[in-house]
């Protein structure tokens, strides 16, 4: 786990805007900001980096599997036990097993089991072998309801789930699933999480399905990531894309059981749409330039802007306006998609990718439920102490942290980060 690979890769992608701002003179006011996409793009390519070794350009739009960070509960970690104990546990490809059940509470109405002591649980060949047939990929950002700052980007590929929910021929009196991992053989440590059944069979509006995932960005899922095979919800935080995964149960209870919502969290709030600065100077010279950079998850809502507003701190803020909606809001602009996906095998989105065309470009931009990454060159300004803050607005036209503002549903905090600007 490296927790800058993600400020890192931002810093790669949003290097030439730095680059730029030093050389681009005379930046009207606040008003005039010069479309930055514009700016940067002429001679794009001979000003970015290249990787000295493969000759490369960077492409940190996804995150390498090794760089993402990791929430993950158990004692010890299951990514971290011996490679015997793996195989034992059934943590390897060659050893992993799927059992399926009914509830034994709530029962569904379904003709067979998957399960170990019939012989009849899924092996990961059988899994590949629906994914011949069904295999789908989705890029998504993995983030986590309670944090500002995302885990990874990843392109997932798997099978769909409810290919497996058809093995065991449900009839009727089935609701919900509920499912978990691998957690050390004791019941404590479990990470439950679930899914209503429509959600399973169908995939709402432009959705990809959920998914057993076994492929990142090209590779096997790594142990980390909840090897060999996990959950993928596209549109949800990351508590129910569980990983290690190794129990499903179909049940006839219609409410959730998830860890997550013992934890107070609203448990059916698919990801928001927020923005965070990653990147923003903390003193600069009167007059001097202020780059800001950062990134935007894109959720259920889409993306339409990233907006940006900086306010001395010499007025104390006027009236009750805990969203700044009062504030002079000014577009932010948005990074184009890479032209180069170098951290995919062959520097290219495969074919059949969801939300990508033949030709493997972005069929929209932003992406939904992925990240976009966003800068704003500032004019320069007058001595003293300024907040910066920066919000989205999604296609709704909901101004952060609208529609949902309660913590519980999804961060969306708007941020406030201090300026000094100094002789
Ligand atoms: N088995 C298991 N799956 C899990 C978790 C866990 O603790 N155990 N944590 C969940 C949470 S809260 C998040 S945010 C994501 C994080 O995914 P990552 O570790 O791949 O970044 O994994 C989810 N899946
Ligand atoms: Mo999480």
């Amino acid at each position: 786990m490296n927790p800058f690979g993600f400020l890192a890769e931002h810093s790669q992608l949003t290097r030439r805007l730095f680059i730029r701002a030093g050389v681009v003179a005379g930046f009207g006011p606040w008003t005039d900001l010069p479309n930055l996409e514009a700016v940067v793009q002429p001679n794009q390519s001979t000003k970015r980096a290249k990787n000295e070794k493969t000759g490369a350009f960077p492409d940190p739009y996804f995150t390498k599997q090794g760089d993402f960070r990791d929430i993950s509960r158990g004692d010890p970690l299951p990514h971290t036990l011996s490679e015997a104990k793996k195989r034992e546990v059934g943590l390897t490809r060659e050893t992993w097993q799927l059992e399926v059940f009914s509830d034994p509470n709530h029962p569904a109405n379904i003709h067979k089991q998957l399960t170990k002591t019939e012989n009849s649980a899924l092996d990961f060949a059988a899994l590949l072998k629906l994914g011949e047939k069904h295999s789908v990929r989705f890029p998504k950002v993995m983030t986590c309801l309670n944090l500002g700052c995302p885990l990874g980007m990843g392109l997932w590929e798997g099978v769909p789930l409810r290919e497996i929910v058809k093995l065991t021929q449900p009839k009727d009196s089935l609701r919900r699933l509920f499912y978990h991992g691998y957690h050390n053989n004791d019941p404590k440590q479990v990470f439950r999480s679930s899914l209503a059944i429509g959600r399973v069979w169908e995939d709402p509006f432009d959705l990809p399905p959920v998914i057993l995932c076994y492929r990142l960005n090209g590779e096997w899922l790594d142990s980390e990531r909840g090897g060999p095979v996990r959950i993928i919800v596209p549109e949800d935080y990351g508590f129910k894309s569980v990983k290690w995964i190794s129990h499903l149960y179909l049940t006839n209870l219609a409410t959730a059981n998830d860890t997550y919502a013992e934890q107070g969290n609203d448990v059916e709030s698919p990801m928001k749409t927020f923005s965070a600065t990653l990147s923003l100077p903390k003193e600069v010279k009167v007059g001097e330039k202020i780059v800001a950079t950062g990134y935007a998850q894109v959720g259920i809502a889409g993306l339409a802007k990233v907006q940006v507003s900086i306010e001395s701190n010499e007025f104390p803020r006027q009236g009750d306006d805990p969203h700044f909606t009062k504030a002079k809001w000014v577009d932010a602009q948005l990074l184009k998609p890479p032209e180069n996906w170098s951290s995919l095998p062959g520097g290219k989105i495969p074919a059949n990718t969801h939300g990508f065309d033949a030709m493997g470009k972005p069929k929209s931009w932003p992406l939904r439920l992925t990240n976009a990454h966003w800068g704003a060159i500032l004019p320069g300004l007058p001595k003293g102490k300024y907040t910066f803050r920066c919000r989205t607005i999604d296609e709704k036209g909901h101004a952060q942290p609208g529609p949902r503002p309660f913590r519980n549903s999804g961060h969306s905090k708007i941020e406030s980060l201090v300026v000094t600007v100094k002789d």
